[in-house]
């Protein structure tokens, strides 16, 4: 799927979006989910061909034929396929939408989500120049986002920051480097923590826990983890070690709606604040997504735009579009809340398999 301008970070430019949409028959019904691996192993090891082939060879024929009560069982007949979040992410919000359309209830209030619409933010990819961020920022800001998040890179850190900064003095800001640092070469960020940032987040690389924790005693500002939390457990470990004062929980990178659930918990037992992050989700991963930032503990603005910040196009029916307070509805229909638009299938489809 073409995005509307091209998104780029610390590892590459996105210009087309793949993903894998799921659907689960069972009693009569269909449940839909999103897999968000890219074509590209740039943000993690998972891409759409290791989805598919995890999908197909082992996620799916595991399941195939099982009686699944809720998405704990369905995570037990998963559990001995090792790592694949994403893949196995997808095929959980198919059963989640499943389970909510069988029982008439919405995701939200399946999971226990307490608001009816989720404050939203912006993520910016690096622009070619300052003037050019700077009137990016500008005009996002005039479409009512209230908060941004700017991409940061190695040599595109500080003056960045400060460009947007000196334009924006009140602007809720915060920045990603997609762990494009190490713990030597982060000193140069040591500048940001002058500039009143929500967060800095995913400086090192992702298997780096311990030097998050380094780094964030040099920082005043909170460090916040993407892609090293994979799990409730890394969570834990992440702030028994203060390596992040904020978390950001993704569905996909969790390896599922359940995993983030409870990594939301076990933070607001710890009083650490959560936010949810976005992988350019069709309509199918962001009516998910809003349906998880309906929870307590979701703190901070989501990643999770309008529609037309992403697709001229979408898959859904449904298009998401922002509030006059940059907040987006959280879906209230049965299970995820949207219906797949055929005639965009059909034109974006790669392709195709039924397993039975
Ligand atoms: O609004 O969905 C969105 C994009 C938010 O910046 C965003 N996503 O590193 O968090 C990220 C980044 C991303 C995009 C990661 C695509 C992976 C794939």
């Amino acid at each position: 799927m073409p995005l509307v301008s091209p998104f780029e970070t610390s590892f590459g430019r996105i210009i087309t979006r793949d993903s894998i949409l799921l659907e689960i028959f069972a009693e009569g019904l269909i449940g839909i989910g999103e897999c968000v691996a890219d074509r590209d192993p740039g943000y993690a090891y998972e891409t759409s061909g290791t989805a598919w082939h995890i999908l197909k060879d082992f996620l799916i024929p595991a399941l195939l034929g099982h009686d699944v009560h809720d998405a704990i069982d369905l995570l037990q007949i998963v559990l001995g396929i090792k790592g694949h979040a994403m893949a196995k992410a997808g095929l959980e919000m198919a059963f989640w939408d499943l389970l909510g359309k069988k029982t008439g209830h919405s995701l939200r209030d399946l999971l226990g989500g307490t608001r009816n619409r989720v404050p939203v933010g912006v993520s910016i990819g690096l622009q070619e120049s300052h003037e050019k961020l700077v009137a990016t920022v500008e005009d996002y800001l005039a479409l009512g986002y209230q908060r941004v998040k700017i991409k940061i890179k190695p040599g595109r850190d500080v003056d960045d920051t400060l460009a947007v900064r000196s334009a924006f003095p009140d602007l809720p800001l915060q920045v990603d480097a997609n762990s494009a640092f190490t713990l030597e070469s982060a000193e140069a960020l040591i500048p940001l923590d002058d500039l009143n940032l929500l967060l800095i987040e995913q400086p090192l690389a992702e298997d780096d826990l311990w030097d998050h924790s380094r780094l964030q005693r040099k920082f005043r500002t909170p460090l916040c983890l993407d892609e090293s939390i994979i799990s409730p457990r890394h969570a834990r470990q992440a702030l028994e070690m203060d390596a992040c004062r904020i978390v950001n929980i993704k569905v996909g990178r969790v390896g599922g709606i359940s995993q983030g659930v409870a990594i939301h918990d076990l933070c607001q037992a710890q009083d650490t604040p959560v936010w949810c992050g976005g992988m350019l989700e069709t309509g199918v991963g962001r009516a998910a997504n809003l349906a998880l930032a309906s929870l307590p503990n979701f703190k901070l603005p989501g990643d999770i735009s309008a529609t037309d910040r992403y697709y001229e196009r979408d898959i859904t029916e449904q298009c998401f579009t922002l509030n006059s307070d940059s907040t987006i509805s959280v879906p209230d229909s049965p299970g995820l809340g949207v219906s797949l638009d055929a005639k965009a299938i059909a034109k974006f489809s790669l392709r195709n398999l039924r397993l039975k």
